[in-house]
């Protein structure tokens, strides 16, 4: 066979030699005589395979299970995987050296099919994402009782990520030394959400044991609401904790990168980097109602014989809109439809 017919015969386009035969080729031949690169490439199938703890510049922290127990190795994106993004909680096969010895570096070769995916884009508008934390099951928002201020806005939009990526939110509120939580807690009234209250001085670890035993947990929250405070204190880790600036009430983002811990009790908590804005431009509103209304409508009733998982959006909204939830049922989907019209998604209130 020379190089230029269709490897597997299919005609296909990234193969566009195979549409010509050797009249219509000015034919060089190969003066060196070798082989030319294919695009076939191995699958790895049998490759060993590991689990994306932390990214940090280009390395990847990989766990690797063995009949002999778990090691951490260090590893890097093998060239062939191009602008594919490797994201912690990626599984991952490999090649080279997987020992996890000093100084030792293994390459992944392939990322496996995600279960789930958080991302965010750089604003609503832009619909180019970026992947946070793959395969984790649930999100704990998190949000301080004050200092920095709790915003329901941003709530809501954490919600929202939530909803479109699959993932079950719980909302956890640290530093309520500071403040009294149930104000801004009685605006989410109307969800059937899972809600935890901690402080850095009485860390309610049974009620976190409930929430994160056999998950993935990915935390979410602006800078200095105290998220890796909480991780540190639930994984005996020691990841850097930083101020909150007293005059803008900002936090520093002290945090630069995600990383998975094991909670001392069961599951593990992905810790992120708190971050500016957390755009939600390639956000399906399909997801979103349908994930809002089966979090809220009593017990997701069907109406009319229809199931919620096939009610049409507008008829999640009216339902709403119609008092199901209460004054704060209205409050949320006010803000929901806010901001998905905001990415221009369509209101399915105006159809
Ligand atoms: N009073 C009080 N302060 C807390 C509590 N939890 C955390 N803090 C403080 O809040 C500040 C910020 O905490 P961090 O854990 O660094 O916050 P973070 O969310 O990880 O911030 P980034 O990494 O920047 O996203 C630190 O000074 C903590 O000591 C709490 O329950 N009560
Ligand atoms: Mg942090």
């Amino acid at each position: 066979m020379s190089w230029w017919d269709d490897v597997d015969g299919d005609a296909d386009e990234d193969e566009p030699y195979g549409q010509y035969d050797e009249s219509s080729v000015r034919v060089r031949p190969n003066p060196k005589g070798n082989r030319p690169r294919t695009k076939v490439r191995p699958t790895y199938d049998d490759a060993p395979t590991g689990w994306v703890t932390n990214v940090d510049r280009g390395r990847f922290g990989v766990l690797v299970s063995s009949p002999d127990g778990d090691r951490l190795i260090t590893a890097t994106k093998a060239r062939e995987l191009g602008k594919k993004s490797v994201v912690t909680g990626d599984n991952v096969f490999l090649a080279g050296d997987v020992s996890g010895s000093e100084g030792s570096l293994a390459r992944i070769v392939r990322v496996a099919e995600r279960s789930t995916l958080l991302r965010r884009s750089a604003d609503d508008s832009d619909d180019v994402e970026r992947v946070i934390v793959a395969n984790a099951t649930q999100m704990l928002v998190v949000v301080a009782a004050a200092d920095p201020e709790p915003r329901t806005r941003l709530i809501d939009r954490y919600l929202v990520a939530a909803f479109d990526a699959g993932l079950d939110p719980i909302l956890c509120i640290t530093k309520t030394d500071l403040a009294d939580p149930a104000p801004f807690l009685a605006h989410f009234a109307c969800l059937d959400l899972r809600i935890v209250t901690s402080r850095a001085d009485d860390v309610p670890f049974e009620a976190m044991h409930e929430v994160l035993d056999g998950q993935v947990t990915v935390t979410v929250g602006h800078s200095g609401v105290g998220k890796s405070t909480l991780v540190n204190a639930l994984t005996g880790s020691t990841r850097a904790t930083g101020v909150v600036n007293s005059v803008t009430g900002r936090g520093r983002h002290t945090s630069s990168s995600s990383i998975a811990l094991q909670v001392r009790d069961g599951g593990w908590i992905i810790d992120t980097p708190g971050v500016r804005s957390f755009g939600l431009g390639h956000v399906d509103p399909a997801n979103v109602f349908r994930a809002f209304a089966s979090h809220a409508i009593p017990v997701a009733a069907p109406v009319d014989g229809i199931p919620l998982d096939q009610a049409h959006d507008w008829e999640i909204v009216d339902r709403v809109q119609a008092g199901e939830l209460g004054p704060t049922g209205i409050e949320r989907l006010d803000s929901f439809r806010a901001l998905l019209t905001g990415m221009g998604a369509h209101d399915p209130g105006t159809e």
